[in-house]
């Protein structure tokens, strides 16, 4: 049976979306995303996604890594901002964190009424798209954006992972055809297309030149990421 894909562009078009009975894959490129496939496939135990710094803050800190960004740059009294090169297996093996981004751990919680929650970055495409394929329910591929603005990266990332499941799902969606789009263009050199992305500019402006590329390879973390009980955990 073939199942049906859509993309929802920013968070303030998921509204448009009706998320009963689907698989949402929740993308946040750069980096929230990225960070949580890193820091489950380096070990650490899980990732709680909450909203704010305050509640992140409210974890115990002998218990928690209390890990997160405001505006890209770690939140004050954090241990972790959210690169994924911050998260070393030396470092989050066996631990458990509690993560609050700007925009991804906020697009997990608005995700709840789906009756699935998985995590997408470049580094675990292949293995999310393997398991998209074998389910039997419809995909919705939320992007996070940039305080619900649309962002390149994100869409780009839609397009490859919707790309990888043209043999098993359908579409009836322009968000689905323009970020197909996006991969023809990009196809032979994602990093260089998205150097003009908004957030490409704002890394460099905080000297931040290593993480677009860090955040583009293709299975690095080849996990499935799940949240389950208000965590997100991994699943070989
Ligand atoms: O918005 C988010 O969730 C973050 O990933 C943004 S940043 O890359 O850490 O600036």
């Amino acid at each position: 049976m073939q199942k049906n894909i859509e993309i929802v562009l920013s968070p303030l078009l998921l509204p448009l979306v009706d998320l009963k009975g689907k698989t949402v894959v929740v993308i946040d490129i750069l980096r929230a995303t990225s960070t949580i496939c890193a820091a489950l496939d380096n070990g650490a135990l899980s990732v709680t996604p909450v909203v704010s710094v305050e509640e992140a803050l409210q974890y115990d800190k002998s218990d928690y890594l209390v890990a997160g960004e405001r505006n890209g740059q770690k939140a004050e009294g954090f241990d972790f901002g959210n690169s994924p090169a911050e998260y070393a297996p030396s470092l989050v093996k066996g631990k458990k964190i509690v993560l609050t981004t700007t925009n991804g751990t906020k697009c997990i919680h608005a995700s709840l009424d789906a009756s699935e929650i998985l995590v997408g970055s470049f580094y675990n495409l292949a293995r999310l798209s393997e398991y998209l394929s074998d389910r039997d329910n419809g995909v919705v591929l939320f992007c996070s954006g940039w305080k619900n603005r649309v962002n390149l990266e994100d869409t780009l990332f839609a397009g490859y992972l919707a790309q990888s499941l043209s043999e098993t799902h359908i579409w009836d969606s322009d968000e689905v055809e323009l970020a197909l789009s996006l991969v023809n263009k990009a196809q032979f050199d994602p990093v260089e297309y998205l150097r003009n992305a908004s957030h490409a500019k704002r890394f460099a402006r905080l000297g931040n030149h290593t993480d677009l590329p860090l955040c583009m390879q293709f299975d690095k973390h080849p996990v499935l990421v799940k949240y389950k009980g208000g965590k997100l955990v991994s699943s070989y």
